[in-house]
């Protein structure tokens, strides 16, 4: 029997899980799309055939025999379409962010303890990535002494409409919130932001780029270029310091060629294509999972410690100042 997913969000992400979910993930299929926009949701049902347009959460989980949903749904609105989602005792892909705040994550966090088993998977598919997860690896082995600090550079071709500064944080660089804490494998304990001179090609108003330093609680340091009207490419690229070995992912891999004189090779230009095998990995392993009942990626408490971290760093945005990140106790729920 195929996973009869609902997909909420028929936008750049949602678009692309549906795509995925019919054309190359096996075991699961879109049976509801859910997306107030009548436009965007033809065009999505397109790509689904024999799934139905709904306009809210609760109507697709009223009507329509639902498995499971994925949230796609810009982060504002993932708390109000998780909890009705936990309340049916339905399991979500929630993509990032968990919720932009903590509060906001802590109430998911108890309505997913009310429904007695971890129903919600974060959609951190940078921990699908084949590159992390080496990198990961030589962490956990130790054949490079210890990690010391990690360069991350993260930069977009252009800023969709309405991106203000707090998305280079709760948007953008939370995925580095993630990733640096998973690489090190202990969590960031405090944060700091610093604005080097403003690139004039970034709309009005938006000061950016930005870098962001995080630091784990044995000292690891990690400074985020986070630089999102760049221009030239989609990169995302990590140095890694160790005590005996440098290690880097992310460098453009394929043809590269001589031609005029020049060196020629082309650059990803969107999350979509540049993450795309991650993706397929992480929305396969979920749909696995959750047949099984399972969750097999990053969990509500790694959304909520992320929701936390983006909080310390949009007040170090705002301050300048170094911002300590304090967290409440890990419930046994979320034992690791
Ligand atoms: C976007 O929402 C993503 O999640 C991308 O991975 C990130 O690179 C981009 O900056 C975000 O706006």
């Amino acid at each position: 029997e195929d996973l009869r997913v609902a997909v909420v969000g028929a936008g750049i992400m949602g678009g692309d899980h549906i795509s995925r979910l019919t054309n190359k993930v096996s075991g699961a299929r879109v049976v509801s799309v859910v997306e107030p926009d009548d436009g965007r949701a033809a065009s999505a049902l397109l790509t689904a055939p024999g799934a139905r347009q709904r306009a809210t959460i609760e109507d697709a989980l009223g009507h329509d025999d639902i498995d499971a949903v994925i949230v796609a749904n810009p982060g504002p609105f993932h708390e109000a379409t998780l909890l009705p989602c936990l309340e049916a005792g339905i399991p979500t892909l929630c993509e990032k962010p968990l919720t932009p705040d903590s509060l906001g994550a802590l109430r998911v966090m108890e309505a997913e303890q009310r429904a007695g088993r971890p129903l919600i998977q974060v959609g951190f598919m940078r921990r699908f990535d084949a590159e992390y997860r080496q990198l990961r690896e030589l962490v956990q082995s130790g054949d490079a002494g210890a990690l010391l600090a990690l360069h991350c550079a993260h930069r977009n071709v252009a800023t969709p409409p309405g991106y203000v500064e707090s998305m280079l944080i709760t948007d953008s660089v939370v995925h580095e919130i993630d990733v640096v804490a998973w690489l090190a494998d202990e969590p960031i304990t405090a944060v700091e932001v610093k604005k080097p001179r403003r690139n004039s090609r970034a709309p009005e108003g938006l000061r950016e780029p930005q870098l962001v330093l995080l630091e784990t609680a044995s000292g690891v340091l990690a400074d985020v270029e986070i630089n999102v009207n760049c221009g030239f490419g989609y990169q995302v690229t990590t140095d890694a310091v160790f005590e005996s070995a440098l290690a880097s992912i992310g460098r453009t891999t394929g043809i590269t060629q001589w031609r005029d004189g020049r060196m020629i090779a082309a650059e990803h230009t969107t999350y979509t294509t540049r993450f795309e095998a991650a993706y397929d990995v992480e929305v396969q392993r979920w749909v696995d999972a959750t047949r099984r009942g399972v969750i097999d990626g990053p969990t509500t408490w790694d959304g909520y410690l992320a929701a936390v971290v983006c909080e310390a760093a949009l007040e170090a945005q705002a301050s300048g100042r170094r911002v300590e990140v304090a967290y409440v106790d890990r419930p046994a729920f979320y034992a690791a």
